[in-house]
């Protein structure tokens, strides 16, 4: 991309009255957290295809983590898995992190893959189950302890079938309990990210359900408990820049989970199929980013960008690279919004004002920002085809087939 590229952006966006140093160094700072388990082979439930040069261990994942941090400069933490992400030294795994220039980031508890939990787990009606599960979730305090994370993110697969299967109610009494047992484990500067899913693997009812109940139970456990929004783990035509906006504006929004979705939850390449949503995600964001109360700002600043997505039939690498680059677009569509203007159009009533303010924000081409943003930062300006360039996804394949999976 040119100078003049560039230089003509400049203009159009000075024009407009955005400040562009402003906005790039917000892009300067996006970080995005990059799942573990986005690197091993993983897929839907009819197939898991193995492929070839996935990380046999998860030492491995965070080798392929750093080639996605080198190339873009966005992902310097990777989250885990317990117990996919299961070793002996939880203090080497942070060292070999560190070594690579990444950092541990959340520990997601597992309680979904023992027989012992068909029923549920932290909501088994039997005790033992519940002890169990509970102790998996302490473990993975522990955990957090040594690999120096902050967050603990929690997702459920707990819920039942069929009417009358389980008591509603006791169950959601067991899941405050689980959840208070672990949230007074914590130390001071960690956070519980409470995730909720509408259906699947349960399909009558889950425990977690929507935000409403990750949030009332954020609100029964203290100020360390958030929610996270998982994009993928709505209904249909569920508004999910609303609910983002509403746990903003509550001091309760912890993090995301991104990924796209068209029917349920999909776990695809974010943005892919819906940048629009995820541009007026991040519009909320930013809008939040400028409010007077200093409370809403922090937890704006304090937000956990995190992919969650299975890469069934793509490369592994290059659909990560390619999830946080469409994040990292959409975000600066979002930090071209005229907030101002909006504002007036919305004190005028004037309903095609207000939508045109924002969207023509959506309609920008920003490739000539984001090449002036990774020049400054010495990135490549297409950390796609520098991957693709450099050789490693052909290095790896000596690694052979059958590697790490969920
Ligand atoms: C299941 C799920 C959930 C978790 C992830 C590890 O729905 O995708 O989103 O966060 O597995
Ligand atoms: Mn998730
Ligand atoms: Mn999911």
């Amino acid at each position: 991309m040119s100078d003049r590229a560039y230089a003509l952006f400049e203009e159009q966006q000075k024009a407009r009255g955005i400040d562009l140093d402003q906005v790039k160094a917000k892009l300067k700072a996006l970080k995005i957290e990059t799942p573990s388990w986005g690197y091993g082979d993983s897929g839907t439930r009819f197939k898991v295809f193995r492929k070839e040069g996935v990380p046999r261990d998860p030492f491995e994942k965070f080798e392929d983590a750093a080639q996605v941090h080198r190339l873009t400069g966005l992902c310097p933490s990777v989250a885990i898995h317990i117990p996919w992400d299961k070793v002996d030294d939880y203090g080497k795994l942070r060292r070999h992190a560190e070594s690579l220039g990444l950092s541990v980031g959340a520990v997601n508890p597992n309680l979904f893959q023992d027989d012992e939990y068909m029923l549920g787990s932290v909501t088994n009606a039997d005790p033992a189950i519940r002890r169990r599960a509970a102790d998996h979730l302490l473990e993975c305090v522990d955990i957090a302890k040594e690999t120096g994370s902050r967050d603990l993110s929690l997702w459920f697969a707990d819920g039942t079938n069929y009417p009358g299967q389980g008591d509603i109610r006791k169950r959601k009494a067991w899941m405050l309990e689980a959840l208070a047992g672990m949230y007074k484990a914590m130390t001071p500067d960690m956070r519980m990210l409470i995730e909720y899913k509408c259906f699947e693997p349960a399909f009558y009812h889950t425990d977690i359900a929507d935000w409403g109940m990750a949030y009332n139970f954020a609100l029964k456990l203290g100020p360390q408990a958030e929610v996270l929004v998982d994009t993928g783990h709505h209904l249909q035509g569920a508004n999910i820049e609303h609910i983002v906006a509403y746990l903003i504006d509550e001091k309760r929004l912890g993090g995301f989970h991104f990924n796209s979705r068209k029917y349920a939850d999909d776990d695809l390449i974010v943005g892919s199929s819906n940048p629009y949503e995820l541009f007026l995600i991040f519009y909320q964001i930013v809008n939040a980013s400028i409010d007077p109360d200093p409370g809403i700002r922090s937890t704006v600043d304090n937000i956990a960008y995190m992919i969650d997505q299975s890469h069934n039939i793509e490369a592994k690498i290059p659909a990560m690279i390619r999830s946080v680059l469409n994040v990292q677009t959409q975000y600066a569509k979002a930090l071209l919004v005229d907030h101002a203007e909006v504002e007036r159009a919305q004190l005028r009533g004037d309903v095609l004002g207000a939508e045109d303010a924002v969207r023509r924000a959506f309609e920008f081409d920003v490739t000539p920002l984001l090449h002036a943003v990774r020049e400054e930062q010495g990135l490549p300006l297409d950390p796609m085809r520098a991957y693709l360039e450099s050789g490693y996804g052909s290095g790896i394949l000596a690694r052979g087939k059958g590697g790490a999976s969920w």
